[in-house]
C-alpha cells in the first residue's frame, strides 16, 4: 500500500505552529495536546512529528528512532496525565474507522470506567 501525506491537513498546520493548541507534551519526537471535542474527561492526542498518514503507515516506514522516540512520548504523556486507573488509545485508520484527520494520532482516552470496546 502507498501512502499520500497531505502537509496542509490540520495537525500538519498544528505542529508547524499555524493553529494553537492545548499542549500537554511535546519533544523532537511527539506532540501531544487535548482533543478540541473530548469524549471523556481525559482525551489527548499524541502525534509523531514525522509525515505519517496512518498507524500502518508509521510502523511500517518510520524509522526505529522516531517509533521508539514516539512510544516513549506516549509513556511520558500517560505519566502526565494520571491515567494509572487505567485508559484507553485508539489509532484511526482511513474511512472503516472515519479517520478525520490524515496524520497518525493516537488517542488516548481516560479519566472515567470507558465501558468494553464498541465497534
Ligand atoms: P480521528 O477521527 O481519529 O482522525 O480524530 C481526529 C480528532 O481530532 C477528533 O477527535 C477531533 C480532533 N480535532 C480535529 N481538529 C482539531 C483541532 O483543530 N484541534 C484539536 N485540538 N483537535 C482537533
Amino acid at each position: 500500500m502507498s501512502f499520500d501525506y497531505d502537509p496542509e491537513n490540520i495537525f500538519a498546520k498544528i505542529l508547524r505552529g499555524e493553529i494553537p493548541n492545548k499542549t500537554v507534551f511535546e519533544n523532537e519526537h511527539a506532540l501531544a495536546f487535548e482533543d478540541i471535542a473530548p469524549q471523556a474527561p481525559v482525551h489527548v492526542m499524541v502525534l509523531p512529528k514525522g509525515p505519517y498518514v496512518s498507524l500502518d503507515h508509521f510502523a511500517g516506514e518510520a524509522s526505529p528512532e522516531e517509533q521508539v522516540g514516539f512510544f516513549a512520548a506516549v509513556a511520558e504523556v500517560c505519566r502526565i496525565l494520571g491515567v494509572e486507573e487505567g485508559f484507553r488509545a485508539i489509532a484511526n485508520a482511513r474511512g472503516h474507522a472515519h479517520q478525520e484527520v490524515p496524520h497518525f494520532h493516537l488517542h488516548i482516552l481516560g479519566g472515567r470506567p470507558l465501558g468494553p470496546l464498541l465497534t
